[in-house]
């Protein structure tokens, strides 16, 4: 295949209000910050990535100003130029810059767009997935109340299958087990997001049989005897989230046997080629594996729905419509989801474009790198 240079990288720093602000014990987001990059070769043929990052670290280390700076300063300057003959080209031409997952996820992604586009392929395709049709789910938080009950009945109606409850202070599990057998036919999942590590394994075994199919990071991302335990100790299965950072965490997942099940963020653990890796592990190793969001833009949702349709994605992943979180995404055509499913497209590559008026319209900052 004929390897082209890449001659220009183009990065759109953006903020976009939420619809509703979402809230969890950690956080509350407003407004939403977010770096698309566009990688242009000679050809003109253009990948795009989406850096996943947050404004402040309240989630992850890395946050949108650290990764502009790493992209802008080390990454970017690194590839500019050079030529691709796969993506894992450029994860050899970043190896000397340490960490910084999040910022080099943009430039993975970006790739493997590249990648497939030349190959005249679709990403999922290119990638091996088996699927066409990825399941959707949705995440709520709030008080367990009347509102919450109407959430839930919307997200029925529209089809989706599960729904992902974040867990709090306030969260009383008599009310959870009682809205989870309200609605059979939806899997609940319950995400703590490190909150145990105040309350206590105790107060975590209080959530064990209200019905849920999962509880997600119940203790700090290093936690992992703590996680041991209360896989040891309860029925309902631990997922790791915010304790998946790469493979030698899944390594290490599975040596101190702390979960039974991988929330996979691929702009988090640094791109497709390392989340593929972590796929094929919990294959031989039979773990579930799901896609989890970071109220993401259609770019990065694009590369994560291809993702989700590999073999061992055996749960419905945070996969809502473009129109959930957002009043206008930046992505052509928008993401959709009919009876529950968002269909993948046909098209090479990941299979939407920006929407260069709201890319515009949402812009905050831009360089264009060459
Ligand atoms: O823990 O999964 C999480 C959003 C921001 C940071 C962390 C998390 C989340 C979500 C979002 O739960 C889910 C989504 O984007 O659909
Ligand atoms: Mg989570």
């Amino acid at each position: 295949m004929v390897a082209s240079t890449i001659k220009e990288i183009r990065l759109h720093r953006l903020s976009i209000p939420l619809k509703n602000s979402f809230l969890t014990h950690l956080q509350s987001v407003q407004e939403r910050e977010s770096i698309v990059l566009e990688m242009v070769e000679e050809t003109g043929s253009i990948g795009l990535g989406e850096c996943i990052a947050f404004s402040s670290p309240w989630y992850t280390e890395e946050t949108v100003q650290t990764c502009w700076d790493a992209l802008e300063n080390w990454l970017v300057p690194s590839i500019l130029n050079q030529q691709m003959t796969h993506p894992s080209t450029f994860l050899n031409l970043m190896k000397h810059v340490k960490g910084n997952r999040m910022a080099k996820a943009a430039i993975d992604l970006a790739a493997w767009d590249l990648f497939s586009k030349r190959k005249n392929v679709p990403l999922w395709q290119g990638i091996g997935g088996v699927r066409k049709e990825i399941d959707a789910g949705i995440v709520l938080t709030g008080a367990i109340n009347e509102s919450m009950y109407e959430q839930v009945e919307r997200a029925m109606q529209t089809g989706y299958k599960r729904v992902k409850l974040k867990i709090d202070e306030t969260t009383d599990p008599k009310a959870l087990e009682n809205l989870i057998r309200f609605y059979p036919s939806i899997l609940f999942f319950g995400d703590a997001n490190g909150l145990f590590s105040k309350l206590g394994l105790n107060a975590l075994q209080s959530f064990d049989h209200v019905g849920l199919t999962l509880i997600e990071q119940p203790f700090g991302e290093d936690e992992w005897a703590l996680h041991h335990q209360a896989s040891r100790r309860m029925k309902t299965p631990i997922a790791l989230d915010e304790s998946i950072r790469s493979v030698a965490d899944v390594e290490r997942m599975i040596e101190a046997k702390a979960g039974k099940i991988i929330v996979l963020k691929p702009g988090r653990v640094g791109g497709i080629s390392e989340a593929i890796q972590i796929h094929d592990l919990a294959v031989q190793h039979r773990i579930p594996v799901w896609i989890g969001g970071m109220i993401e833009l259609g770019i990065s949702k694009a590369h994560n729905l291809a993702l989700a349709s590999l073999s061992q994605m055996t749960l419905p992943g945070d996969f809502s419509a473009s129109n959930y979180f957002w009043h206008e995404d930046i992505v052509n055509p928008t993401i959709d989801v009919i009876n529950g499913t968002i269909t993948l497209s046909e098209k090479p590559g990941i299979g939407y474009d920006i929407d260069s008026k709201n890319i515009k319209k949402f812009r905050i900052d831009f360089r264009v790198l060459t």
